[in-house]
């Protein structure tokens, strides 16, 4: 009994240290990228090293072993009818196993407390990456296939390693033309709009990179007061034309509302070309096309205004759970990436 209760404890040693060093290691290469450390993800990470180092090792495990069997062979050396000198053993030797365990529950706690706040850490970290460079750069997506380069016949355009999927409130001088969003099934599936403005990179592209394992979409939104919110969703998929790119949408997160879940498992609707669970035309009454259901909480392909107001509650770039259906943003972005393996 005594040996089982060690093994489990040298399992249980075994498993800490692995996923101590899997974290750490997985942070570190997913780091790499980044030009500027803060250095209290480092102190962070020091504490997690410092409590490893304080857990008891098999060596010390091993000793504690020995020391039980020395002391073992002294009482069967003993007189069997030394009972006071059995009792002292039995009680010391629990003491000194209550002592360990209560050491490594709270060495684990504090591990724990401090991954977690690394993992917090890492994730506000990228998040403020992403968000406030919102430039264009060479590398796009995490592929040496995608970088800089097209993706079926497809110029992309990226920020950082999201590939952006659509793009409203581009400054655009007066002269020209805003991209316009009321368009027909065949223009939604090919793309439309310029890569230096307002676009939509098209449902038959959008399909293909979440087969390639693009599948962790990222909403950056923008009011006209200059306020920044992000709804990321870690499952993104679009199904091909036959199935009217059925839309998979789930594990929201982030700053801005769920106001995307409703549409999961919903097909690809336009004016002409209607899909949506309403007994009217969603795509037709919201003037752009989306994955309506019983029409949506999102408008991002709807219509685009200079200021915030709209004329009908809904008909603007709306994301209901952030503004309401009163408020069209300034600024929308849908941008696709290989989700990160943290652990
Ligand atoms: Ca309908």
């Amino acid at each position: 009994m005594f040996a089982f209760h060690f093994l489990l404890i040298l399992i249980f040693l075994e498993a800490g240290l692995k996923f101590g060093r899997l974290v750490q290691g997985t942070l570190t290469d997913d780091l790499n990228d980044d030009e500027t450390l803060p250095q209290n993800l480092n102190d962070h990470f020091e504490r997690v090293v410092s409590h490893l180092e304080k857990i008891p090792t098999k060596v010390d495990f091993a000793a504690l072993e020995a020391r039980f069997h020395e002391k073992l062979k002294r009482l069967e050396a003993a007189n069997d009818s030394n009972l006071n000198e059995t009792c002292k053993f039995v009680v010391e030797l629990q003491l000194e196993q209550a002592a360990i365990l209560a050491d490594i529950r709270s060495t684990s706690s504090r591990m724990s407390q401090n991954i977690s706040a690394i993992l917090t850490e890492f994730v506000s970290l990228k998040n403020k990456v992403d968000f406030e460079t919102a430039k264009h750069s060479s590398k796009c997506g995490d592929d040496a296939g995608l970088a800089d380069t097209k993706f079926r016949s497809k110029k992309l355009v990226c920020d950082n390693e999201w590939v952006i999927i659509q793009r409203r409130g581009t400054p655009t001088p007066r002269w020209k033309e805003r991209t316009d969003f009321e368009r027909i099934w065949e223009v939604y599936e090919n793309g439309f709009g310029s890569l230096d403005g307002d676009f939509w990179l098209g449902l038959e592209t959008i399909h293909g990179l979440t087969l390639e394992g693009y599948t962790q979409l990222r909403v950056d939104l923008e009011d006209w007061e200059g306020n920044k919110k992000y709804a990321i969703y870690d499952v993104f998929r679009v199904a091909d034309a036959q199935e009217k790119y059925n839309l998979t949408v789930d594990g929201y997160w982030g700053t801005a509302g769920d106001s995307f879940s409703y549409n999961d498992g919903k097909e690809f609707s336009t004016y002409e070309n209607d899909n949506d669970n309403a007994l009217g035309n969603c795509a037709g009454k919201w003037r752009g096309g989306w994955w309506h259901e019983n029409c949506s909480y999102a408008f991002l392909n709807s219509i685009y205004h200079n200021s915030s107001s709209v004329e009908t509650p809904g008909l603007g770039v709306i994301w209901h759970d952030w503004k309401g259906a009163h408020y069209s943003l300034k600024k929308a972005e849908m941008k696709l990436r290989k989700p990160l393996r943290l652990i």
